[in-house]
């Protein structure tokens, strides 16, 4: 596995390249142009100075996240194929820089959704919290307005720009249903594909976090058989997965190792990290260790390394621990920590191969 680090740009993340430096086995950042919204073509220069910043720790600028997907293409509108041909350009810009994985996703309006970025844990850290019957109940403008004022609280997919088209948008997809998205899904995948192909590019998306509809919006990229319709949309090595073990894990009929078992030769990207869910459907954020949450994380690293995956691995949210101020979620300390123990799971059943 090829280990990597999730890093918001200088200015924009409070983790510095010197200190990913410092954690063991770390080759690469993942990396996006945040400011650049969704369905505008990304300028080169903007991506050769990613590159150039890079470079001198000697990380590389292999993986990208995310490429964001414009709403009118997930609604299907005429207005997509501008912002398909678009996304197409800015394929072909990462790819003359050499980026080997690009991941999106596909879940209209909000990315991943939370109840409390900042919900206190045993141990005294903090961690990203989801109540269900909260958002069960919840008027979605509810959450938008306390996000609003509370400008600590940052989620992708929230800014603040795209708030502001929130009723219109809810409005738009009154009558998308599940199928609909599908199908939207299918034609965006049918232009980009052969134009990832072409750049040797795997185009990775990612699940739906939480895995199931939330403010009624459809959700399709949640489970098993979902992630095998997918991949036949377009039946295609570039056509790839982001596999993140929290995101499908906190539906716990989910089995993590058994997805990377099965689609083995087309997950790109894996984003590995622990969640505790309870019965009655909330979910916490944990270490990554195993027996701190419901995922057996040594479970799942086992499960790479019986596939032999040679593709990229990140830890994925952390905790927010030893009173670091950090975009939430996205802290330097129990991410390292995360990566310490995905190193450790992985060079211990590297030793017991070569002992075997
Ligand atoms: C959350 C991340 C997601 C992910 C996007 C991919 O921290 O896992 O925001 O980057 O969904 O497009």
């Amino acid at each position: 596995m090829k280990m990597v680090f999730r890093w918001y740009g200088a200015g924009n993340d409070t983790v510095t390249l010197e200190q990913i430096k410092q954690i063991p086995g770390v080759e690469g950042i993942v990396w996006a142009l945040h400011d650049v919204p969704a369905g505008e073509e990304w300028p080169l220069d903007r991506i050769l100075e990613v590159q150039k910043t890079a470079h001198p720790y000697g990380f590389h600028i292999d993986v990208v996240e995310s490429v964001n997907v414009h709403e009118d293409i997930k609604l299907g509108l005429p207005t997509r194929d501008k912002y398909i041909e678009n996304y197409k350009r800015t394929i072909e810009k990462l790819a003359q820089v050499g980026v080997k994985v690009i991941c999106y996703n596909f879940m209209p309006v909000f990315d991943w959704t939370r109840t409390n970025l900042f919900e206190k844990l045993e141990d005294g850290s903090t961690a990203l919290f989801f109540e269900k019957a909260k958002i069960d109940n919840m008027d979605p403008f509810e959450l938008v307005d306390q996000i609003a004022s509370n400008p600590d609280l940052t989620m992708p997919g929230w800014e603040p720009e795209r708030l502001k088209h929130l009723p219109q948008l809810f409005q738009a997809y009154r009558n998308v249903t599940e199928e609909n998205l599908w199908s939207n899904l299918k034609y965006f995948l049918e232009q980009i594909i052969p134009v990832a192909e072409l750049h040797d590019i795997k185009m990775a998306i990612h699940p739906d976090d939480p895995p199931w509809s939330v403010f009624g919006l459809p959700r399709i990229i949640t489970n098993k058989e979902n992630l095998r319709r997918l991949l036949k949309l377009v039946d295609s090595p570039s056509n790839a997965l982001t596999l993140c073990s929290g995101s499908l894990g906190s539906n716990p009929k989910n089995n993590i190792s058994e997805m990377v078992r099965e689609f083995a030769d087309r997950i790109a990207f894996a984003h590995i990290r622990n969640v505790r869910v309870y019965e009655n459907g909330d979910f916490i954020e944990t270490s990554h260790r195993s027996s701190d949450g419901s995922l057996d994380i040594s479970e799942i690293v086992k499960a790479y390394h019986d596939i032999g995956f040679t593709g990229y691995v990140r830890p994925d949210h952390g905790r927010h621990i030893w009173n670091e101020k950090c975009r939430p979620g996205y802290g330097l300390y129990d991410r390292a920590l995360g990566i310490m123990y995905l190193w450790g799971n992985w060079d211990a059943l590297e030793r017991s191969k070569k002992d075997a």
